[in-house]
């Protein structure tokens, strides 16, 4: 097992680890982890090609931290709040007895929210977990939404199935948050999808044909699942998003959102967990 720190894409730093059984990258901008690859394996996270890699600019794909709101609440100038658009600390990499190793980022208070600082764990072996943990160190309960914007790569959007869901509400965001239920056993893309899944803890499956692979995500502490494809107008409005790479991408995001949002007692910490593993499944291609 090994870690360097290199200058990546833009000049930003960038943790490279290498384990037995996989390869992973996290950028210390927003502590994005944007590959994650088992050894023989596609790729597990897509990240755009046309991608900013700044300073206080959002990393288009890998998992972006979305924390202390989802989207953009009232009076909030920033969608999906500020901890992506930081720049986060390496605090160390554990091994692990089972020759996985444990990178540790962290982000110190910061301007906007004094005494609630936030840690992050990436977790990399046969499988990939992440788990972000905030503290509540103020003299006050804290409210906060949080969410993991991951975004899985995928053989063709056209062709996949995301399974799990059948039964949940959630709030439609391509129909101003209308409330409904997932009829669908399998939910499959044809257009753009956005939808919020609330009060579920489901594992979420996606069963991908072309890269002959099942994706299964598991969490614990997380209540909302954000299933999200842009589809060809928004790719084509988005410009570090290229217009066809909606095709191979599609966003399982796991977290507490809208009325699954936290109230954080003084003293607590929140710890959100999401844990991505892959099968191979023998679907022709
Ligand atoms: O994934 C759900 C979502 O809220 C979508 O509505 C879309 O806006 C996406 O996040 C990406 O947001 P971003 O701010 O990263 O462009």
């Amino acid at each position: 097992m090994s870690m360097t720190t290199i200058n990546g894409r833009g000049g930003l730093p960038m943790v490279q680890i290498q384990t037995s059984w996989s390869t992973a990258e996290i950028y210390l901008q927003g502590a994005c982890v944007t590959h994650f690859q088992v050894h023989g394996e596609a790729p597990l996270l897509f990240l755009s090609e046309h991608s900013r890699f700044e300073p206080g600019a959002a990393i288009r794909g890998g998992i972006p931290i979305i924390f202390p709101w989802f989207g953009r609440p009232p009076g909030r100038a920033t969608q999906h709040g500020f901890a992506r658009l930081r720049a986060w600390e390496l605090v160390g990499l554990h091994r692990t007895g089972d020759g996985s190793a444990t990178a540790h980022l962290s982000l110190p208070t910061t301007a906007e929210l004094l005494s609630i600082p936030l840690d992050y764990y990436v977790t990399i072996g046969k499988t990939l977990t992440v788990e972000l943990v905030v503290r509540n160190y103020s003299s006050a309960p804290f409210a906060f939404e949080n969410c993991l914007h991951t975004y899985l790569a995928v053989g063709d959007i056209e062709r996949i199935r995301v399974t799990g869901l059948q039964g949940t509400e959630y709030l439609d965001a391509t129909a101003k948050f209308l409330r409904k239920q997932e009829a669908a056993e399998s939910i499959r893309f044809d257009r753009e999808v956005d939808r919020i899944y609330l009060n579920s803890r489901n594992a979420v499956e996606v069963h991908d044909p072309v890269l002959q692979r099942t994706v299964q995500v598991t969490t614990e502490n997380s209540a909302t699942t954000v299933i999200w494809n842009p589809w060809m107008t928004k790719a084509r409005d988005m410009v570090d998003f290229g217009d066809e790479e909606y095709r191979r991408m599609v966003c399982v995001e796991s977290g507490n959102v809208a009325e699954n949002g936290i109230q954080l007692a003084v003293g607590e910490e929140a710890r959100l967990k999401a844990t991505y593993r892959q099968t191979k499944s023998d679907a022709p291609g």
